[in-house]
Protein backbone atom coordinates (compact mmCIF):
# COMPACT_ATOMS: atom_id res chain seq x y z
CA UNK A 1 0.00 0.00 0.00
CA UNK A 2 1.45 3.49 -1.07
CA UNK A 3 2.35 5.59 1.73
CA UNK A 4 0.92 9.04 2.45
CA UNK A 5 2.54 11.97 4.75
CA UNK A 6 0.98 15.15 5.51
CA UNK A 7 1.05 18.11 8.11
CA UNK A 8 -0.57 20.96 9.23
CA UNK A 9 0.73 24.18 11.22
CA UNK A 10 -1.06 24.67 14.67
CA UNK A 11 -0.42 28.39 14.08
CA UNK A 12 -4.01 29.28 14.08
CA UNK A 13 -7.71 27.49 13.74
CA UNK A 14 -7.78 25.68 10.35
CA UNK A 15 -9.97 27.72 7.94
CA UNK A 16 -11.74 26.58 4.78
CA UNK A 17 -8.95 26.76 2.80
CA UNK A 18 -7.04 24.30 4.63
CA UNK A 19 -10.25 21.80 4.98
CA UNK A 20 -10.87 22.28 1.05
CA UNK A 21 -7.15 22.25 -0.04
CA UNK A 22 -5.95 19.20 2.85
CA UNK A 23 -8.16 17.83 4.90
CA UNK A 24 -10.61 16.72 2.20
CA UNK A 25 -8.48 15.08 0.30
CA UNK A 26 -6.85 13.11 3.83
CA UNK A 27 -10.28 11.78 4.49
CA UNK A 28 -10.26 10.16 0.72
CA UNK A 29 -6.69 8.97 0.45
CA UNK A 30 -7.37 7.00 4.19
CA UNK A 31 -9.49 4.60 2.43
CA UNK A 32 -6.57 2.99 0.67
CA UNK A 33 -3.17 4.34 1.58
CA UNK A 34 -1.15 4.15 5.07
CA UNK A 35 -1.66 7.69 6.07
CA UNK A 36 0.40 9.79 8.64
CA UNK A 37 -1.14 12.79 8.95
CA UNK A 38 1.19 15.13 11.44
CA UNK A 39 0.44 18.27 13.56
CA UNK A 40 3.10 20.31 13.18
CA UNK A 41 3.86 22.30 16.04
CA UNK A 42 7.87 22.19 15.39
CA UNK A 43 7.07 24.03 11.75
CA UNK A 44 4.57 26.59 13.54
CA UNK A 45 7.44 27.89 16.45
CA UNK A 46 9.23 29.00 13.25
CA UNK A 47 6.71 32.60 14.16
CA UNK A 48 6.63 33.75 17.09
CA UNK A 49 3.57 31.96 19.30
CA UNK A 50 2.09 32.37 22.39
CA UNK A 51 2.60 29.24 24.48
CA UNK A 52 -0.83 28.86 25.69
CA UNK A 53 -2.63 29.35 22.21
CA UNK A 54 0.04 27.24 20.74
CA UNK A 55 -0.99 24.12 23.49
CA UNK A 56 -4.46 25.02 22.57
CA UNK A 57 -4.15 25.00 18.68
CA UNK A 58 -2.59 21.55 19.04
CA UNK A 59 -5.60 19.92 20.57
CA UNK A 60 -7.92 22.25 18.44
CA UNK A 61 -6.24 20.99 15.54
CA UNK A 62 -6.11 17.22 16.88
CA UNK A 63 -9.83 17.86 17.50
CA UNK A 64 -10.56 18.39 14.01
CA UNK A 65 -9.13 16.50 11.82
CA UNK A 66 -11.11 13.33 13.59
CA UNK A 67 -14.22 15.56 13.55
CA UNK A 68 -13.74 16.40 9.60
CA UNK A 69 -13.52 12.61 9.07
CA UNK A 70 -9.80 11.43 9.67
CA UNK A 71 -10.35 7.80 11.29
CA UNK A 72 -7.90 6.83 13.56
CA UNK A 73 -8.24 2.95 12.79
CA UNK A 74 -7.43 3.87 9.44
CA UNK A 75 -4.91 6.58 9.74
CA UNK A 76 -1.92 7.63 12.41
CA UNK A 77 -2.64 11.02 14.13
CA UNK A 78 0.31 12.70 15.79
CA UNK A 79 1.83 15.39 16.96
CA UNK A 80 5.38 16.07 15.56
CA UNK A 81 7.52 17.51 18.61
CA UNK A 82 6.55 14.04 20.22
CA UNK A 83 8.38 12.29 17.94
CA UNK A 84 12.08 13.43 18.08
CA UNK A 85 13.35 11.86 15.09
CA UNK A 86 11.62 14.86 13.11
CA UNK A 87 14.13 17.39 14.52
CA UNK A 88 17.30 15.22 14.04
CA UNK A 89 16.77 14.17 10.51
CA UNK A 90 15.77 17.65 9.99
CA UNK A 91 19.12 19.34 11.21
CA UNK A 92 20.91 16.38 8.71
CA UNK A 93 19.11 17.64 5.85
CA UNK A 94 20.27 21.34 6.67
CA UNK A 95 23.61 19.91 6.25
CA UNK A 96 23.03 19.22 2.47
CA UNK A 97 20.60 22.36 1.99
CA UNK A 98 21.80 25.12 0.11
CA UNK A 99 21.67 28.65 1.69
CA UNK A 100 20.80 29.59 -2.50
CA UNK A 101 17.57 27.13 -2.66
CA UNK A 102 16.36 28.35 0.62
CA UNK A 103 16.40 31.72 -0.21
CA UNK A 104 14.35 30.67 -3.17
CA UNK A 105 11.36 29.67 -1.19
CA UNK A 106 8.69 32.03 -1.28
CA UNK A 107 6.76 31.07 1.37
CA UNK A 108 9.95 32.66 3.38
CA UNK A 109 10.13 35.66 1.17
CA UNK A 110 6.40 36.25 1.96
CA UNK A 111 6.78 35.47 5.82
CA UNK A 112 10.11 37.23 6.01
CA UNK A 113 9.19 40.55 4.07
CA UNK A 114 9.22 43.89 6.14
CA UNK A 115 10.78 41.99 9.56
CA UNK A 116 13.70 43.28 11.10
CA UNK A 117 14.50 39.71 13.25
CA UNK A 118 13.81 37.44 10.72
CA UNK A 119 13.68 33.86 12.65
CA UNK A 120 16.82 31.84 11.12
CA UNK A 121 14.34 28.32 11.72
CA UNK A 122 11.80 30.47 8.78
CA UNK A 123 14.71 30.47 6.74
CA UNK A 124 15.44 26.26 7.43
CA UNK A 125 12.07 25.51 7.53
CA UNK A 126 11.97 23.76 4.13
CA UNK A 127 14.91 20.76 5.50
CA UNK A 128 12.30 20.34 8.52
CA UNK A 129 9.29 19.43 6.34
CA UNK A 130 11.35 17.16 3.99
CA UNK A 131 12.41 15.18 7.47
CA UNK A 132 8.89 14.67 7.96
CA UNK A 133 8.14 13.33 4.72
CA UNK A 134 11.59 11.64 4.26
CA UNK A 135 11.30 9.41 7.89
CA UNK A 136 8.38 7.47 6.12
CA UNK A 137 8.88 6.35 2.97
CA UNK A 138 6.12 8.18 1.86
CA UNK A 139 4.96 7.86 -1.59
CA UNK A 140 3.11 10.69 -2.13
CA UNK A 141 2.24 14.25 0.05
CA UNK A 142 -1.62 15.51 -0.56
CA UNK A 143 -1.19 19.64 -0.13
CA UNK A 144 -2.30 22.67 -0.92
CA UNK A 145 -0.90 24.54 -4.41
CA UNK A 146 1.36 27.02 -2.22
CA UNK A 147 3.33 23.66 -0.72
CA UNK A 148 4.34 22.77 -4.51
CA UNK A 149 8.24 24.25 -4.05
CA UNK A 150 8.64 22.91 -0.71
CA UNK A 151 7.65 19.47 -2.30
CA UNK A 152 10.34 20.12 -5.01
CA UNK A 153 13.16 20.97 -2.62
CA UNK A 154 12.15 17.81 -0.52
CA UNK A 155 12.51 15.66 -3.36
CA UNK A 156 15.57 17.59 -4.28
CA UNK A 157 16.95 16.98 -1.17
CA UNK A 158 16.16 13.31 -1.04
CA UNK A 159 18.03 12.61 -4.42
CA UNK A 160 20.85 14.59 -3.19
CA UNK A 161 20.88 12.52 0.24
CA UNK A 162 20.79 8.80 -1.58
CA UNK A 163 23.37 10.11 -4.54
CA UNK A 164 25.89 11.48 -1.49
CA UNK A 165 25.53 8.34 0.97
CA UNK A 166 23.62 5.64 0.03
CA UNK A 167 19.79 5.18 -1.12
CA UNK A 168 17.75 5.50 1.99
CA UNK A 169 14.92 8.07 0.93
CA UNK A 170 11.71 7.40 -1.42
CA UNK A 171 11.24 10.07 -3.49
CA UNK A 172 7.88 11.59 -3.05
CA UNK A 173 5.14 12.66 -5.33
CA UNK A 174 3.00 15.89 -4.85
CA UNK A 175 -0.95 15.73 -5.34
CA UNK A 176 -2.39 19.00 -4.92
CA UNK A 177 -6.88 18.62 -5.49
CA UNK A 178 -7.79 19.74 -8.87
CA UNK A 179 -10.20 22.22 -7.62
CA UNK A 180 -9.62 24.19 -4.50
CA UNK A 181 -6.24 24.00 -4.06
CA UNK A 182 -5.90 27.76 -3.44
CA UNK A 183 -8.81 29.31 -1.58
CA UNK A 184 -8.35 33.39 -1.58
CA UNK A 185 -8.88 35.61 1.06
CA UNK A 186 -12.28 36.95 1.44
CA UNK A 187 -10.86 40.71 1.58
CA UNK A 188 -8.00 40.19 -0.80
CA UNK A 189 -8.98 37.79 -3.58
CA UNK A 190 -5.47 38.19 -4.60
CA UNK A 191 -4.47 36.58 -1.91
CA UNK A 192 -4.60 33.31 -0.19
CA UNK A 193 -7.12 32.68 2.87
CA UNK A 194 -4.52 32.23 5.26
CA UNK A 195 -5.21 31.42 9.09
CA UNK A 196 -2.49 33.23 10.56
CA UNK A 197 -3.82 36.33 8.40
CA UNK A 198 -4.27 39.33 10.64
CA UNK A 199 -7.45 40.30 9.46
CA UNK A 200 -10.32 38.02 10.71
CA UNK A 201 -12.68 38.79 7.66
CA UNK A 202 -10.04 37.44 5.12
CA UNK A 203 -10.79 33.63 6.63
CA UNK A 204 -13.83 31.50 7.62
CA UNK A 205 -12.18 29.17 10.42
CA UNK A 206 -13.87 26.33 10.96
CA UNK A 207 -14.68 27.17 14.35
CA UNK A 208 -16.30 30.19 13.58
CA UNK A 209 -20.43 30.59 14.23
CA UNK A 210 -23.06 30.58 11.95
CA UNK A 211 -23.44 33.99 12.61
CA UNK A 212 -19.77 35.51 11.92
CA UNK A 213 -19.56 32.75 8.93
CA UNK A 214 -22.70 34.49 7.41
CA UNK A 215 -21.23 37.82 7.78
CA UNK A 216 -18.05 37.23 6.56
CA UNK A 217 -19.20 35.69 3.23
CA UNK A 218 -21.23 39.28 3.44
CA UNK A 219 -18.87 41.73 3.63
CA UNK A 220 -16.58 39.56 1.44
CA UNK A 221 -15.09 41.61 -1.74
CA UNK A 222 -16.88 41.06 -5.31
CA UNK A 223 -16.88 43.40 -7.88
CA UNK A 224 -19.58 46.17 -8.70
CA UNK A 225 -20.90 43.80 -12.30
CA UNK A 226 -23.69 42.20 -10.55
CA UNK A 227 -22.71 38.53 -12.48
CA UNK A 228 -22.46 35.50 -10.91
CA UNK A 229 -19.59 33.88 -13.38
CA UNK A 230 -16.51 32.78 -12.70
CA UNK A 231 -14.16 34.45 -14.22
CA UNK A 232 -10.52 34.33 -12.20
CA UNK A 233 -8.78 36.76 -13.69
CA UNK A 234 -11.15 39.95 -13.81
CA UNK A 235 -13.74 38.58 -11.26
CA UNK A 236 -11.65 36.97 -8.43
CA UNK A 237 -13.74 37.01 -5.73
CA UNK A 238 -16.97 35.75 -7.36
CA UNK A 239 -14.87 33.02 -8.67
CA UNK A 240 -13.43 32.59 -5.19
CA UNK A 241 -16.91 31.86 -3.90
CA UNK A 242 -18.13 30.34 -6.41
CA UNK A 243 -15.17 27.53 -5.72
CA UNK A 244 -16.12 27.42 -2.20
CA UNK A 245 -19.82 26.93 -2.44
CA UNK A 246 -19.03 24.37 -5.54
CA UNK A 247 -16.90 22.03 -3.46
CA UNK A 248 -18.89 22.24 -0.59
CA UNK A 249 -22.33 21.60 -1.96
CA UNK A 250 -20.87 19.43 -4.61
CA UNK A 251 -21.85 20.93 -7.48
CA UNK A 252 -20.57 21.96 -10.96
CA UNK A 253 -19.22 25.76 -11.33
CA UNK A 254 -21.67 25.24 -14.49
CA UNK A 255 -24.75 24.33 -12.49
CA UNK A 256 -24.03 27.54 -9.92
CA UNK A 257 -24.05 30.39 -12.97
CA UNK A 258 -26.76 28.78 -14.00
CA UNK A 259 -28.92 29.14 -10.64
CA UNK A 260 -27.59 32.75 -9.90
CA UNK A 261 -27.70 33.81 -12.81
CA UNK A 262 -30.85 36.58 -12.05
CA UNK A 263 -29.74 36.68 -8.63
CA UNK A 264 -27.71 39.74 -7.34
CA UNK A 265 -24.92 38.83 -4.98
CA UNK A 266 -27.19 39.26 -1.92
CA UNK A 267 -28.71 35.80 -3.06
CA UNK A 268 -25.41 34.23 -4.10
CA UNK A 269 -23.74 35.05 -0.70
CA UNK A 270 -26.46 33.60 1.59
CA UNK A 271 -26.25 30.90 -1.27
CA UNK A 272 -22.48 30.65 -0.29
CA UNK A 273 -22.86 30.57 3.43
CA UNK A 274 -25.71 27.97 3.57
CA UNK A 275 -23.48 25.62 1.70
CA UNK A 276 -20.70 26.02 4.09
CA UNK A 277 -22.84 25.81 7.17
CA UNK A 278 -24.37 22.38 5.95
CA UNK A 279 -20.96 21.00 5.83
CA UNK A 280 -19.53 22.85 9.56
CA UNK A 281 -22.30 22.39 11.46
CA UNK A 282 -21.75 18.68 12.15
CA UNK A 283 -17.89 18.66 12.17
CA UNK A 284 -18.47 21.67 14.98
CA UNK A 285 -20.91 19.15 16.77
CA UNK A 286 -18.31 16.28 16.95
CA UNK A 287 -15.31 18.67 17.86
CA UNK A 288 -16.79 19.88 20.63
CA UNK A 289 -17.31 16.29 21.92
CA UNK A 290 -14.14 15.18 21.55
CA UNK A 291 -12.16 18.30 22.50
CA UNK A 292 -11.88 17.66 25.82
CA UNK A 293 -11.98 13.38 25.84
CA UNK A 294 -9.70 11.22 27.05
CA UNK A 295 -10.16 9.74 23.77
CA UNK A 296 -8.80 12.44 21.70
CA UNK A 297 -5.29 12.12 24.09
CA UNK A 298 -5.44 7.81 23.31
CA UNK A 299 -5.83 8.62 19.64
CA UNK A 300 -2.99 10.84 19.98
CA UNK A 301 -0.45 8.54 22.40
CA UNK A 302 -1.49 5.48 20.17
CA UNK A 303 -0.32 7.77 16.92
CA UNK A 304 2.55 8.86 18.47
CA UNK A 305 3.99 5.51 19.07
CA UNK A 306 2.77 4.26 15.58
CA UNK A 307 4.78 7.10 13.89
CA UNK A 308 7.69 6.65 16.06
CA UNK A 309 8.63 3.20 15.36
CA UNK A 310 7.91 3.85 11.76
CA UNK A 311 10.34 7.36 11.90
CA UNK A 312 12.82 6.05 14.08
CA UNK A 313 13.97 3.07 11.72
CA UNK A 314 14.86 5.29 8.74
CA UNK A 315 16.43 7.42 11.09
CA UNK A 316 18.91 5.40 12.02
CA UNK A 317 19.59 4.60 8.71
CA UNK A 318 20.13 7.82 7.53
CA UNK A 319 22.49 8.35 10.46
CA UNK A 320 24.62 5.29 9.41
CA UNK A 321 24.14 6.25 6.01
CA UNK A 322 25.97 9.74 6.61
CA UNK A 323 28.54 8.65 9.04
CA UNK A 324 27.23 9.55 12.41
CA UNK A 325 27.57 7.95 15.64
CA UNK A 326 29.23 4.81 16.45
CA UNK A 327 28.76 1.49 14.66
CA UNK A 328 29.47 -1.24 17.33
CA UNK A 329 31.78 -3.83 16.20
P1 LIG B 1 -0.27 29.88 8.10
O1 LIG B 1 -1.23 31.00 7.86
O2 LIG B 1 0.10 29.72 9.54
O3 LIG B 1 0.91 29.89 7.18
P2 LIG B 1 -1.91 28.18 6.52
O4 LIG B 1 -3.32 28.55 6.72
O5 LIG B 1 -1.24 28.63 5.28
O6 LIG B 1 -1.05 28.55 7.78
P3 LIG B 1 -0.75 25.53 6.74
O7 LIG B 1 -0.75 24.88 8.06
O8 LIG B 1 0.52 26.16 6.31
O9 LIG B 1 -1.90 26.60 6.62
O10 LIG B 1 -1.23 24.49 5.63
C1 LIG B 1 -1.91 23.30 5.85
C2 LIG B 1 -2.40 22.73 4.54
O11 LIG B 1 -3.46 23.54 4.02
C3 LIG B 1 -1.33 22.69 3.44
O12 LIG B 1 -1.50 21.50 2.68
C4 LIG B 1 -1.65 23.88 2.59
O13 LIG B 1 -1.21 23.74 1.27
C5 LIG B 1 -3.17 23.93 2.69
N1 LIG B 1 -3.67 25.29 2.51
C6 LIG B 1 -3.35 26.37 3.24
N2 LIG B 1 -4.01 27.46 2.82
C7 LIG B 1 -4.78 27.05 1.78
C8 LIG B 1 -5.70 27.73 0.92
N3 LIG B 1 -5.93 29.02 1.05
N4 LIG B 1 -6.31 27.00 -0.05
C9 LIG B 1 -6.07 25.67 -0.17
N5 LIG B 1 -5.22 24.99 0.60
C10 LIG B 1 -4.58 25.65 1.56
N1 LIG C 1 4.89 23.52 5.27
C1 LIG C 1 3.53 23.09 5.33
C2 LIG C 1 3.20 22.28 6.55
C3 LIG C 1 4.01 21.04 6.58
C4 LIG C 1 3.86 19.90 5.73
C5 LIG C 1 4.87 18.98 6.14
C6 LIG C 1 2.98 19.58 4.69
C7 LIG C 1 5.06 20.78 7.40
N2 LIG C 1 5.56 19.55 7.16
C8 LIG C 1 5.01 17.76 5.50
C9 LIG C 1 3.15 18.34 4.04
C10 LIG C 1 4.16 17.45 4.45
C11 LIG C 1 2.67 24.36 5.28
O1 LIG C 1 3.11 25.40 5.63
N3 LIG C 1 1.49 24.20 4.87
Amino acid sequence: MKKIFSGIQPSGTLTIGNYLGAIQQFVQLQEDHECYFCIVDEHAITVPQDRLALRKNIRSLAALYIASGIDPNKATLFIQSEVPAHAELGWMLQSISYMGELERMTQFKDKAKGKEAIPSALFTYPALMAADILLYQTNIVPVGEDQKQHLELTRTLAERFNKRFNDIFTIPEVRIPKVGARIMSLQDPTKKMSKSDTNQKGFISMLDTPKQIEKKIKSAITDSEGIVKFDKENKPGVSNLLTIHSIFSNESIEDLELRYADEGYGQFKQGVANAVLQVIEPIQEKYNALLDSEELDDILDAGQQKAEALANKTLKKAKKAMGLGRVRK
